[in-house]
This record gives C-alpha cells, sequence and structure tokens, in this order.
C-alpha cells in the first residue's frame, strides 16, 4: 500500500518521553486537560484517569507503529472470538510493560500521592467466569508479547460478574457496575458499527435464500489496546456493545408512540447487558443465544470489512484469517460467515464451506456433559431461521461422507448428526464445531486424550487429523512481575537474562539448590507476600492470621467437581485431632478459601455457607487458637487473585481424576512458590513430570481408576462404615455440629456423599488425601526441605508459560508469524 506521509520525517514517537519528569508533567496536562480538574480540587479516580491517559499516550505511539506494519506486510492474524476476557486492572499491567513502573511511582510521589493507592483505585472489568475467560486475557498477553498479529473480540457486558458479599456465613450476588465511572482505557469507535439481525422469516427465490422481516439492533465497537511486554507493538481487544438501531424505532415514533419506542430501545440493549455467570452449566436461556450471535454477528462483519479493504475477494479469505473459537460459545460464526459469503456476496454453498473449513478452530475447554451448549431447534429458528437452515445444510453434506465412508456403522449417524434427535431435537454446537474446523484442541495432555477417548470418540474416527494438545499456560507479566515483586528481585539477582520474556529461563535456578543464600531469599520473599495477605484479611475480614503459619490455600469457582467440600473434610479432621490430642505436636496452618457459586447453583452455595460456618466454630474454639484458622475471602477476582497466589504455601488441586480440564491457577500458585496437593488430574499430571514427584504432593484415584470405580458400582457407604475418622466429620457435618441453630442445615450435602452416590467420588479420595497432608506436614516441619522442593518446583515451571502455549497455536493452528517491526 501507498503511504501518504503525515508526520515529518524526522518525528519521534517516543516524544512524550518516559523520563519521571515528563510522565509527571503529561499527567498534570492530562488532569487538567481531559479530566478537567484543578490538581487542587481532583479526587484519587481524577488522578487514577489523568495517569492512565498519559500512560495510554505511550500506547498509542506503539500501536500506530504496529497497525502501520501490519498493513504493510499484509501478515495473515488471527482472530480470537470469546465471550469472556477477564483482564484484570490494566494500569500496573502497562507500566510492566513500557517498563515504567518505577517512573511513574516517582511522579506521582512528587505529585504527593502512592502508586498503590493509584493502582488500586482503578475497577477490575470482571468480563468473565473463570479459567476459559482469563486463559484468553493471558493469551492476548502472550501473542502481543511475541510480536503476532491478532485481535480478541468479545462482548462489553455492563455488568460483568457479580459483586460477592458474604452475609450470615452465605453468598450474596449484587450487580457489578463496573463503567459507573466510565472506562478511561477503552476508544469507542463511533464509526464502526454493524447491523445485527434476529428473527424474521426465510424465503426461498429461485436459488436464492432471502432472510427478511428481521429485527435490527448494532453493536459498536470499543477498543482496548493491548501491549505487548517491551516491544514496539500493540494488538487490540475489540468489544461490541448494543445499541438500538433508529430504523426500527422511527415507525414507532412516527405513530407518536414515544414511550413505546424508547421502552423497545432498553430492551434491546439488553443483548449485551449482563454476563451470564454461569461456568461450567448451559442455561439454555434465549437471551443467551442472542448474545452469542450478536458477538459473532458483529465480528465477522468485521473481518470481512477489513478484509474488503485490502483485497477484492473473499476466495483468499482463509490464507489471511485465522478465526479461532474460544469453546462453543461463539460456534455460530460458523453459519454465519457462510450466510454472508452465500446471501450477500453470491458464493456458491461449496466454495463457502471450503473456505469456512481453513479458517475456522476450535478449542474445548470441559468435557462435563452439562456444560455443552445445545439449542432447541424450535428456539434456533425463531431466532435465527436462516442459520438453522444452513447448519441442516452443513449436517446434510456431512452426513452423507460419512455414510459413503462407513457404509455398515449404522449407528454412528445418530450419533454425530449435529442435530440430536434422541433428546427434544437439539443442536449440538460442540458437533458442528468438530465438523467446520480443522484443528480442534483440549487444554492439556490428558484432557485432550480423554477428549478422543470420550466425547469425540466417534469424530477422531472420522477426522483423526485434526485433534490435538495445547496445554494451557499463564502470562509470567501479571503472575510474576507485577503480582510478586519480591519474588521478581530475587529472579532479577540471581538468574541471567530476562525470565518475563522466556520462562524456561527459571531452570537456571536449579543451581541453586544448595545455596542458602538464595534459598533463605525465596523464604523470605514468601514470608513478605504472606504479611501482605495478612494485612488484606485484618483490613477486610477483621481477622487475625498469623504469617507465620503455613498458609493453605483453594481459590476458585465453587464447584462440587472441584471438591472445595474434601478440603473441608480435612479442615475439620485437624480440628478433630487438636481437640482429641491437645498436646500432639502440630503444623499450625491457615486455609484460606475464595471464590463465587454461580447464582442458580444451589450445592455450590451451601458448600460456602459450610466453610463460614465451619470457620465460625474452629476460629472462636480457645483449643484450636494458634494451630488452626479457616478463612473466606469474599468475592474472588483477577486482583485478589494477584494478592493471595503469592502467599500461599500450599496449592489445593483436588478436582476427581478427569473432570479439571487443564486448571491455570495450578500453575500460578507453583510458579509463585507454592506446593502443590493435587490429583492427577488436568494439567497436574504435566506439573507432576515437570517438577519431579519429591516436590509435588499427588494422592486419589486416577481417571481410569475413577472410571473403573464409577463402572463398577462405586459405594460410598463402604468408605463411610470403614474409616472412622471419616465417619466422625461427617455425622458433624449431618448433626448439625457446625450449625447449631439449625441441625439439619447441611443433612443434603450428608446426603448427597453418604446415601446418594457421592457423584465426585469424595469419600474414596478421602484417606489418600488425609494421609498426603499429613506428609505435606511432615515436609513443611523440615525448613530446609521444604525450600528446596520450592526452588525446584519454582525452577521446573517454565514449561506453563502462555508464550509457550500461544508460540504452539501459532506454528500447528494458526500458522502466524511475527510481523516484522521498524
Ligand atoms: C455454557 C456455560 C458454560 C460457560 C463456561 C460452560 C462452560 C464454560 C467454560 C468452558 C468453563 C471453563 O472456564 N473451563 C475452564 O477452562 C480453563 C481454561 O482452559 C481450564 O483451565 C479449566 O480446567 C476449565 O474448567
Amino acid at each position: 500500500m501507498e503511504h501518504v506521509n503525515y508526520l515529518p520525517s524526522n518525528f519521534n514517537y517516543n516524544s512524550p518521553g518516559a523520563t519521571s519528569d515528563a510522565l509527571k508533567q503529561s499527567i498534570v496536562y492530562k488532569l487538567m486537560f481531559i479530566v478537567g480538574k484543578h490538581p487542587e480540587v481532583a479526587d484519587k479516580h481524577d488522578w487514577l484517569n489523568a495517569t492512565l491517559f498519559a500512560v495510554r499516550d505511550r500506547i498509542v505511539e506503539r500501536q500506530l507503529n504496529a497497525t502501520t506494519a501490519q498493513l504493510d506486510q499484509d501478515s495473515r492474524q488471527v482472530y480470537y472470538l470469546s465471550m469472556e476476557f477477564l483482564i484484570g486492572r490494566t494500569l500496573s499491567n502497562v507500566l510492566i510493560s513500557l517498563n515504567i513502573y518505577n517512573e511513574i511511582a516517582e511522579a506521582l510521589k512528587e505529585l504527593g500521592l502512592n502508586i498503590d493507592d493509584i493502582v488500586n483505585e482503578e475497577d477490575d472489568p470482571g468480563l468473565g467466569n473463570g479459567g476459559l475467560g482469563r486463559l484468553a486475557a493471558c493469551f492476548l498477553d502472550s501473542l502481543t508479547s511475541l510480536g503476532l498479529p491478532g485481535r480478541g473480540y468479545g462482548i462489553r457486558y455492563d455488568y460483568g460478574m457479580f459483586t460477592q458479599k458474604i452475609i450470615d456465613g452465605q453468598q450474596v450476588e449484587s450487580p457489578d457496575n463496573w463503567l459507573e465511572y466510565g472506562n478511561a482505557w477503552e476508544f469507542k469507535r463511533h464509526h464502526l458499527r454493524y447491523k445485527i439481525k434476529f428473527g424474521g422469516r426465510i424465503q426461498q427465490e429461485g436459488n436464492k435464500t432471502k432472510w427478511l422481516d428481521t429485527e435490527h439492533i448494532l453493536a459498536c465497537a470499543y477498543d482496548q489496546l493491548i501491549p505487548g511486554y517491551e516491544i514496539n507493538f500493540t494488538n487490540t481487544l475489540r468489544l461490541w456493545r448494543a445499541q438500538t438501531s433508529k430504523e426500527i424505532n422511527l415507525g414507532k415514533f412516527n405513530q407518536g408512540n414515544y414511550l413505546e419506542a424508547v421502552a423497545e430501545k432498553n430492551s434491546s440493549e439488553n443483548v449485551s447487558r449482563v454476563l451470564y455467570p454461569n461456568d461450567s452449566t448451559d442455561s439454555g436461556k434465549e437471551l443467551r443465544l442472542r448474545q452469542e450471535y450478536f458477538l459473532v454477528s458483529a465480528t465477522i462483519q468485521d473481518i470481512l470489512r477489513r478484509h474488503l479493504k485490502i483485497h477484492d475477494t473473499f476466495t483468499n479469505l482463509h490464507e489471511k484469517a485465522a478465526i479461532h473459537l474460544n469453546d462453543t460459545h461463539p460456534v455460530l460464526a460458523i453459519p454465519e460467515l457462510i450466510r454472508i459469503l452465500v446471501d450477500e456476496h453470491k458464493m456458491s454453498f461449496q466454495d463457502a464451506w471450503t473456505i469456512t473449513k481453513q479458517t475456522f478452530s476450535y478449542t474445548n475447554h470441559t468435557l462435563m456433559s452439562e456444560a455443552l451448549e445445545t439449542w432447541p431447534v424450535d428456539m434456533l429458528g425463531r431466532v435465527l431461521p436462516r442459520h438453522l437452515q444452513i447448519i441442516f445444510d452443513i449436517n446434510d453434506v456431512f452426513l452423507q461422507a460419512v455414510r459413503d465412508r462407513f457404509p455398515n456403522d449404522t449407528d454412528l449417524l445418530g450419533r454425530v448428526s449435529i442435530i440430536d434427535e434422541a433428546h427434544g431435537r437439539k443442536v449440538r454446537m460442540a458437533w458442528l464445531a468438530v465438523i467446520a474446523c480443522h484443528k480442534i484442541n483440549g487444554v492439556s495432555a490428558l484432557h485432550s486424550q480423554l477428549m478422543v477417548d470420550s466425547l469425540f470418540a466417534d469424530f477422531a474416527k472420522i477426522y483423526p487429523e485434526r485433534f490435538c494438545n495445547k496445554t494451557n499456560g499463564v502470562t509470567p507479566r501479571r503472575w510474576i512481575a507485577l503480582a510478586n515483586p519480591s519474588l521478581s528481585k530475587v529472579f532479577d539477582t540471581h538468574l541471567k537474562g530476562n525470565w518475563r520474556r522466556d520462562l524456561s529461563l527459571l531452570a537456571g535456578l536449579n543451581q541453586f539448590k544448595n545455596d542458602e543464600n538464595v534459598l533463605n531469599a525465596l523464604t523470605e520473599s514468601k514470608l513478605e507476600n504472606k504479611k501482605r495477605l495478612a494485612n488484606y484479611i485484618a483490613e477486610h475480614l477483621n481477622t487475625v492470621v498469623n504469617p507465620n503459619c503455613l498458609f493453605d490455600v483453594q481459590i476458585k469457582r465453587i464447584h462440587e467437581y472441584k471438591r472445595q467440600l474434601l478440603n473441608v473434610l480435612h479442615v475439620i479432621t485437624r480440628y478433630n485431632r487438636i481437640i482429641q490430642d491437645p498436646d500432639a505436636p502440630i503444623v499450625p496452618r491457615v486455609v484460606i478459601f475464595a471464590g463465587k457459586a454461580a447464582s442458580s447453583y444451589y450445592v455450590a452455595k451451601q458448600i460456602i455457607h459450610l466453610i463460614n460456618d465451619v470457620a465460625q466454630i474452629i476460629n472462636n474454639d480457645p483449643r484450636a487458637f494458634n494451630k488452626l484458622k479457616v478463612v473466606f475471602i469474599p468475592n474472588y477476582s483477577v486482583s485478589l487473585a494477584q494478592i493471595v497466589i503469592p502467599a500461599a504455601d500450599l496449592s489445593e488441586q483436588i478436582s476427581l481424576a478427569g473432570t479439571e480440564a487443564s486448571g491455570t491457577g495450578n500453575m500460578k500458585f507453583a510458579l509463585n512458590g507454592a506446593l502443590t496437593i493435587g490429583t492427577l488430574d488436568g494439567a497436574n499430571v504435566e506439573m507432576l513430570e515437570n517438577v519431579g514427584d519429591e516436590n509435588i504432593f499427588i494422592f486419589g484415584n486416577t481417571a481410569e481408576q475413577v472410571e473403573a470405580l464409577r463402572s463398577k458400582g462405586y459405594n460410598p457407604r463402604e468408605f463411610f462404615d470403614k474409616d472412622e475418622e471419616l465417619r466422625q466429620v461427617l455425622s458433624q457435618i449431618a448433626n448439625g455440629t457446625f450449625s447449631p441453630f439449625e441441625p439439619h442445615r447441611y443433612m443434603g450435602l450428608f446426603d448427597n456423599l453418604v446415601n446418594f452416590g457421592d457423584y465426585y467420588q469424595l469419600l474414596a479420595d478421602y484417606r489418600s488425601y488425609i494421609d498426603m497432608q499429613d506428609e505435606v506436614d511432615k515436609h513443611y516441619q523440615n525448613k530446609d526441605k521444604w525450600a528446596q522442593s520450592v526452588l525446584s518446583n519454582i525452577a521446573n515451571m517454565g514449561y506453563f508459560s502462555s508464550d509457550r502455549t500461544i508460540q504452539e497455536y501459532a506454528d500447528d493452528i494458526w500458522k502466524i508469524k511475527p510481523v516484522n517491526l521498524a
């Protein structure tokens, strides 16, 4: 492309400068001329915004550089479609990327402000539920830091994940109005708006299909710049917000029906109002379907518009665009692309289908059947009739090919058909993804294996070359550099090269296994982080915890399969032992929980209630003082994780083997020097391979044993009857020891475990869990041995950087290369 020289040739992109003086000047300037406040009257939030604007300028320079380079090179890009991006606070992360943390701290200090106060003033946008959304955010960070061209696409929900309060021991939800004070970080693209159609009917005219009488809303783009770590490059996260389309209301305005027209405006904007707070159960609600289509329609239109600006045809779309589906939530992008190519650009269905298959790829994040999305054929036909028709067409072509290849397997067709006829005619979105995507990956070695053995076994026979594994990773910038300054200092002192950019350099720590200086430095750093957390707990929960205790932590969504309840069984066992034998030596522990329960998930809410009831009894029992404390920290979020994870000694990763697809918290803890107690589930398996079995506490049945037990008829009663400690604990839960004013409160939890089959096999793993916890205590009592394990554990975790993961996606799935930067 030809360029006009808009800027003088001697223009310096770094003109605003990054010294603390220059930054200070920019901050004050932004405060006065953008925020519109005099420094004398500005409050903390004004200063935060002023700082954000000043810093944003420095990123925009990089964006200009990136855009020019990308346009010149017309390189293949990845488009990462996700209903969730849990990006966390921005300011501190950008300061790390630009390497101006100290300069900003200095500038703010000169302005009479403390950088921590300003950083903590920023809202933490909770535009995701948990693992899947946070993974998307780590991926954007890595993609950009590697100089790879791509763009995230999601929804700009007005309300993110609800705020959790604990009142009388129970979860209470309230809306998270994260945009209340605006969002200084985003750019609203007023001109970038797409019409999104719903409803209506199909009309066939010859071989042309028309989608008529639709209702419309508009999707408006909001961009957030994603900085890469120390690289003159950025990518964009583009989030869509629903706006009323003027056209639909005009009629009603003209009829004088003002109120109805305005009411309609509100209801159509509901599409981007709120994030569904369910992870791992498919809600099947029509509004959710509309949200999903809203995301993909706006996105596909945007990708095609961009493509057409540079090329005059779509026949090379797959050479320029790799579209990635983060789980099945954005799977309607497939029929949407076909619809636009066929109905609006007159391509044949065959050609459109061929291009589609070369463009899309898909990650599966869960095998649990209740999480697999299906839409009733009726509902899909009502909301998106043309898409339903295209899905039927895809299914016909696919089933014909299967029939030709496997003529003798008559059951196969019913099993692989996109339409599930057996369960009330439903569209199986995961099937559609597998049939249309050239690559399908799981998120850990174990999960990817189970995926082809179970959920997608039939498809693995049909398309063996499509399935692969991409083990998850986490970004070392946020999860070490930002969250753990004291540990970062230890790394910087003892490692050659920059581990922030190449996490495999952590292996360099191995040579210090017997170096007391380094071991002490690690222990000191941990203590500092534990003090920081203890302060947080004191301030927010009015509870005092002693940083010299072992901090035993389980933070994640509350779900039966993650087995927080097994952790509680251990806590009570420990409590009972303290009471039965008060003089026995014991490793004092603080057991910390955090996590949200989906608002409609009764059992998960009961588990939260039980944790708080148990805490209430134990923390107020003088016999347990200095020996055991239980803390539930409310409102788990990315920013809370950044405080809690660096402070953990022990990381609880205790899901039933075969249920946790990967886990990413497990990686964050281990990288921050916690040892793991866990089952052979998800990425724990690969962590064991990397860190060695002397540095990790593995217990419980394997995925195979879980299956075997289930199929031979698992009877939890057997375990109940034969294990006295277990029996005591369960009886206490059942008889109201922890809920004296409502003794039957936890009868349901008890029955689930003992009488109704214990689906997640807690009782089967109880004894090996307790025994392994005893091993943890023994290990911890030997301070030197513990410190050595911590060191080896960190040193061998370099594999779990999301930079490694993204490099694999780039090479094996997306086929994208770094942009050449000036
Ligand atoms: C339709 C409702 C719904 C919503 C979200 C179903 C399922 C989900 C997600 C797939 C749940 C999720 O976040 N899965 C997690 O993905 C992480 C990133 O790959 C993994 O580390 C976790 O093990 C997996 O539970």
